[in-house]
C-alpha cells in the first residue's frame, strides 16, 4: 500500500520557480508563484524591516519594490538588501515621483513578463499588516480573481487615523458604490491580490488614474469585466514612521475619476 503524506514545507530551490524537478528531471512539485509590489517614496525608516518581515512568511513571497528616485535613499537600502535575497527581491527604479498608480502599472507588466500566478499590492508603511498577506493568497486559491484587504467589510478597521480621514475613506467607497453600483465596501484599499489573469485581460494602457483613483479603476475595471472579487477583513494601521503622501490633488482625482468611469460604462467602453 502507498501513501503520501504533504507537509507544508519550504523548499530550497523553488522559491522563485514555477516548478521543482529531481535529479533525473522529474516534476515533484509545483508552485504558485507569487509577488508583492511595493511602492515607496521615502521610505528608508520600513523598507528594510519590510523586506525581513515578507521573507519570514509562511508562504513564498517575492518582492518587487519601485523606488521613485526617492531623495531618503530608499533604493540603495533595497539594493543592499539584494545581497541576502538575491533570486526574490526586485527593484525598479523611476527617475522622480511619479505616482502610486504608474508604479503599479510598471509593476503590473514586470510580473506578468516574469510570469507570476498572484501578483500583491502592497504599503511599505506597515498600514497593511504583512502577515494578513496569506490570508489574501488563501482567499484566491478559493477561487476569488481580485482579494481586497478590506477595512470596511465588518464594522471599521482602522488603527490610529484622524476622525477626518477615517470619514473621507468610508464615504469615498460609499460614493463610488452609490456611482457605480460595484459591490466593494473598501472601493479605495491598496492591499490587493489579483490573479496574473485579470491583469492580462484588464488593458492596463487604459487605466488613467494615478493616485487613489487608480485603486478604484483597477478593481471597477476587474468587475466590469465579471472576475470575481472576495473582501477579506484586516485591520490597517497608520503609520509609524515616515511622511504620509496624501494629496488634495489625489482627492480630486478620484471624486471626479469616478463619475468619468460611470459615464464610459453607460457609452459601453470597458478598460
Ligand atoms: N513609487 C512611488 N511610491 C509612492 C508614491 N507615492 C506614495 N508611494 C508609496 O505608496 C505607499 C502608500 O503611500 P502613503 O504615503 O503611505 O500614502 P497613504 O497610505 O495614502 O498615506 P498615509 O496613510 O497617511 O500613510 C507607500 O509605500 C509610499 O511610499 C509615488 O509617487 N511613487
Ligand atoms: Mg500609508
Amino acid at each position: 500500500m502507498f501513501s503520501l503524506t504533504i507537509h507544508p514545507v519550504r523548499i530550497r530551490g523553488c522559491e522563485s520557480t514555477m516548478s521543482c524537478r529531481d535529479e533525473q528531471g522529474r516534476l515533484i512539485l509545483s508552485v504558485m508563484r507569487k509577488v508583492v509590489i511595493i511602492p515607496t517614496y521615502n521610505e528608508k525608516e520600513n523598507i528594510s524591516a519590510m523586506i525581513d518581515k515578507v521573507f519570514s512568511l509562511p508562504e513564498t513571497f517575492d518582492l518587487l519594490v519601485i523606488d521613485d528616485g526617492s531623495p531618503d535613499g530608499t533604493a540603495e537600502i533595497v539594493k543592499s538588501r539584494q545581497i541576502d535575497f538575491p533570486d526574490r527581491l526586485h527593484l525598479l527604479e523611476r527617475k522622480g515621483k511619479l505616482g502610486l498608480g504608474t508604479a503599479y502599472i510598471t509593476g503590473f507588466r514586470w510580473a506578468l513578463e516574469h510570469e507570476y500566478d498572484y501578483i500583491f499590492e502592497m504599503d511599505a508603511d506597515f498600514s497593511h499588516n504583512p502577515d494578513d498577506l496569506v490570508r489574501l493568497y488563501h482567499a484566491a486559491l478559493a477561487g476569488a480573481d481580485v482579494v481586497i484587504g478590506s477595512r470596511y467589510v465588518s464594522g471599521v478597521n482602522v488603527v490610529n487615523w484622524p476622525m477626518h480621514r477615517l470619514l473621507m475613506s468610508y464615504y469615498a467607497s460609499l460614493y463610488v458604490r452609490t456611482v457605480t453600483g460595484m459591490p466593494v465596501r473598501d472601493a479605495t484599499a491598496g492591499f490587493v491580490c489579483y490573479s496574473a489573469e485579470v491583469l492580462r485581460r484588464i488593458d492596463l494602457d487604459q487605466i488613467q488614474m494615478k493616485g487613489y483613483g487608480f485603486q478604484i479603476e483597477m478593481k471597477y475595471t476587474a468587475w466590469k469585466l465579471g472576475f470575481k472579487i472576495k473582501e477579506v477583513s484586516i485591520v490597517f494601521t497608520e503609520r509609524v514612521v515616515g511622511q504620509s503622501k496624501m494629496s488634495s490633488g489625489i482627492f480630486g482625482e478620484a471624486f471626479w475619476g469616478v463619475l468619468k468611469l460611470r459615464f464610459r460604462a453607460i457609452k459601453g467602453k470597458v478598460a
